[in-house]
């Protein structure tokens, strides 16, 4: 392992081969570029890890987030950059705000995505990932006349963690055949050895083709397929490019997993001993078909042999019931994307008919001809798992009951997990020195241990150190917005947070609904006990006009309390602009109090509700995904739960018994709150009249994730939670009990459950 000395000496020679410059005459961008080089220097000498078998995590989003401290920490090398940098007046926090953020992803399927990718190297199981090379990502968020603004979000630079592998495959489209390239970010292990993010980007790509915005033409498939993840899926074309996108993500993966097989030697009739596919989500089906295609037409299998083996290689993970995310692909979508994939999807699917008889349930092609991914997976895969308990019992007693009858034990739960390195010794250092000066460091290889902490529950010394730190924290992100954006925050005030991609069923609707009731009262006299600040991050997609309408209320709504002094003392509302991984490392540390107020049966898991846990935030949520399992762990001393249960909200769906109006007509906070949405004072404070309109008549005539129906028990929970944090000592302690229950949410546990019960690799 190297020393100080070595770490000066090379990063000394490498600005003085790249800049002829001493590592002090540097500005930060030049030293960023010169660690890259080394860490990535540093990152080539280390041995792959290997085994007898392998993973490949095919996923369409990896949100990896910035890479620098990461891998500097996970090489052991974190330290020593540190005190070289000090040693010569740098700073590599500074350093590392250069790096740009790839936005490979959208929300927390791309999140754990990249969070089991780290723990899978770290627990040194050998293990890739396998996704698609997007050159702007997700989109960059602006807000622009209080409305979002989608603009590409460039991250691919001359100098860039990508390495270029030199290897190609060909894929065949309906149009004609394409070639896929190769490119690897290093995922380097905490405990050493390194394992692969291959990312398939495709040769003809085009970036000059990308104007106002993020709009591109979207026939031209040879320039535009590897531009943007999640591609606008209003318009058929749009639909259609999702289609190539996947299955060229799914064709480069498979042609790639053969090629490591044979050259292992491996008899692809065993191929399931060597490799298992973990499809994560529907985006990746298509791998089954494409890999029996390529079995039967390359390799001399039979159909039944292909079917057989490839039954045994993949296992899939579901992380939603929301119907819309749920994919079907018309049969003419495949027929002109990759027409070859047909009569295979065709064969799979007369043998689920002919075995189970016609069941629109279970069909993979129902009879308005669209193909169900999910339905494929469950048929033809080894394992199907959901990501929380509760959601798990949903597809097994609800959603994919009627498979969860045909093969029970398929089925397993695999409650979601995040990292530790990046969510708590990265993000958090001051806490992480504070754990360690009580137990040890021990916690940093096994989560675990954490539990110590409860040793120090009455420990006042410990408690007002664990105020100071979230305080530090919370200076922090004050200090960071207002050089960055200008905005003010009050670090004495409370930070009740709720960031998460945008979505009604997330309910960020009802959080607005409360910050209007909390103003009317202020206005009304009703003064908080003290300042209360609400932060929301989140994008929402482009096409997606509710979405839109929400994040143009609270911004709206910030504008209005900013403007109004009666109010601004006491309360504070702020929209963050592009909330993505490398912001929420700075939000949630500072976080009091975390919002996870999805409609219960809506949110499969939930891993902000983990990362926020683990910061020593106090959850205010509904019995949905995660939540459950905080709350058991905690207890309901330290944790705020309100709302109707997942039983009661299935039952109230199936009864169709919901009617908003009623909820408007008889609770007064309610009907103010709502409309004040269209009013004098949002009216002139920048609103739009028909989006707040549009907005106004989806919540008192549709509602569809019943936010009225939750309010008034929000409401009242939300307020006691506020009332309680005046209890220094007692809400020091829930601290304490939260951040000392949180060991079960490492991504560690989570691996070595997927290793034990699907994977076995070791
Ligand atoms: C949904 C949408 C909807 C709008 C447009 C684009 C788009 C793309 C993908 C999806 C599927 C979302 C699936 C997803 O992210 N699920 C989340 O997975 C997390 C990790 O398991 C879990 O913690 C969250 O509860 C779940 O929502």
């Amino acid at each position: 392992m190297l020393d100080n000395l070595e770490v000066k000496k090379a990063l000394s020679s490498m600005c003085n081969t790249m800049y002829n410059k001493e590592i002090k005459d540097c500005n930060n961008e030049e030293l960023y570029y010169a660690i890259l080089q080394l860490t990535k220097a540093y990152s080539n000498l280390i041995e792959e890890i290997n085994g007898d078998k392998k993973v490949y995590y095919v996923s369409a989003e990896f949100l990896i987030g910035k890479l620098l401290s990461n891998n500097l920490i996970n090489l052991g090398l974190y330290d020593k950059f540190d005190e070289v940098l000090k040693s010569e007046n740098k700073n590599l926090a500074q350093i590392e705000e250069v790096e740009p953020e790839p936005s490979l992803g959208n929300g927390g399927l791309g999140r754990l995505a990249a969070c089991f990718l780290d723990s899978i190297a770290s627990l040194q199981l050998p293990g890739d990932g396998c996704g698609l090379n997007y050159h702007y990502g997700l989109f960059k968020q602006e807000f622009k006349n209080n409305e979002q603004r989608a603009e590409k979000n460039e991250w691919i630079e001359n100098y860039s963690w990508l390495n270029d592998e030199n290897k190609k495959y060909k894929v065949h489209f309906g149009y004609g055949d394409v070639t896929s390239k190769l490119y690897t970010i290093d995922v380097p292990g905490y405990n050493g050895g390194k394992n692969k993010l291959n990312l398939f980007d495709i040769e003809t790509v085009d970036e000059n083709i990308v104007y106002d915005g993020i709009k591109f033409p979207q026939w031209d498939i040879n320039k535009n397929l590897t531009l943007f993840l999640y591609p606008d899926d209003s318009t058929k074309q749009g639909r259609l490019l999702r289609v190539y996108q996947q299955y060229f993500m799914v064709s480069s993966t498979a042609q790639m997993i053969l090629e490591e097989l044979k050259e292992k030697n491996v008899d692809l009739h065993k191929m399931n001993e060597h490799a298992v596919i973990q499809i994560n989500d529907t985006h990746p089906s298509m791998i089954i078909p494409e890999m029996i295609r390529l079995l039967t037409e390359n390799e001399g299998f039979s159909m039944d042999e292909a079917i057989n083996v490839v039954s045994k290689t993949c296992a899939y993970t579901n992380h939603t019931i929301l119907a819309e995310a749920l994919e079907k692909w018309p049969i003419d979508f495949i027929e002109t994307v990759c027409p070859q994939l047909m009569p295979i999807i065709y064969e799979l699917d007369n043998r689920v008919k002919h075995k189970y008889g016609n069941n629109e349930k279970i069909n993979i092609i129902d009879n308005q001809g669209r193909i169900h991914m999910a339905h494929m997976d469950i048929h033809y895969g080894f394992s199907v798992n959901g990501v929380a308990r509760l959601h798990t019992d949903i597809l097994k007693n609800t959603e994919l009951n009627e498979f969860y009858k045909l093969y029970p034990e398929k089925f397993n739960n695999k409650t979601n997990g995040i990292t530790f390195r990046r969510w708590l010794i990265e993000s958090n250092k001051e806490l992480t020195k504070l754990i360690e000066s009580k137990i040890g460091s021990e916690f940093k290889k096994d989560s675990t241990e954490l539990s110590k902490l409860e040793n120090f529950i009455d420990d006042e010394e410990f408690l007002n150190d664990l105020e100071n730190v979230k305080r530090i924290k919370k200076v922090e992100l004050s200090d960071y917005l207002k050089e960055t954006k200008g905005i003010d925050l009050n670090p004495d005030s409370i930070y009740d947070i709720q960031s998460k991609r945008l979505h009604e069923y997330k309910r960020q609707q009802m959080n607005l609904l409360y910050i209007i009731n909390k103003y009317q009262e202020i206005k009304n006299g009703n003064i908080p006990e003290r300042p209360l600040t609400f932060i929301f991050g989140a994008k929402a997609a482009p096409a997606y006009t509710t979405a839109q309408d929400i994040i143009h209320a609270i911004l709206v709504m910030q504008e209005i309390i900013k403007n109004d002094p009666e109010v601004s003392p006491y309360m504070n509302v702020i929209m963050l602009e592009n909330y993505n991984v490398s912001l929420a490392e700075k939000v949630i540390p500072a976080c009091d109090i975390s919002e996870q107020i999805s409609l219960a049966s809506k949110e499969a898991s939930g891993t902000g509700n983990m990362k926020f846990m683990l910061n020593g935030a106090i959850t205010l949520g509904t019995e949905d995904g995660a939540n459950v399992e905080i709350h058991e762990l905690v207890g309901d001393d330290n944790i705020y739960i309100f709302g109707k249960n997942a039983d009661e909200v299935i039952k109230i769906y199936q009864d169709n018994s919901y009617n908003p109006k009623d909820y408007y007509d008889t609770n007064k906070d309610i009907k103010n709150a709502i409309d004040f949405l269209v009013s004098e004072e949002t009216l002139s404070n920048g609103g739009n009249f028909e989006r707040l309109r549009r907005l106004q008549n989806e919540l008192i005539f549709k509602d569809w994730f019943k936010t009225l129906l939750d309010f008034e028990d929000y409401k009242t929970t939300k307020d006691k939670a506020f009332k309680d944090y005046e209890n220094r000592l007692e809400w020091k302690k829930k601290m304490v009990k939260n951040i000392a229950s949180s060991g079960y949410f490492s991504s560690d546990r989570t691996i070595n459950d997927y290793n034990k019960d699907i994977w076995k690799l070791k």
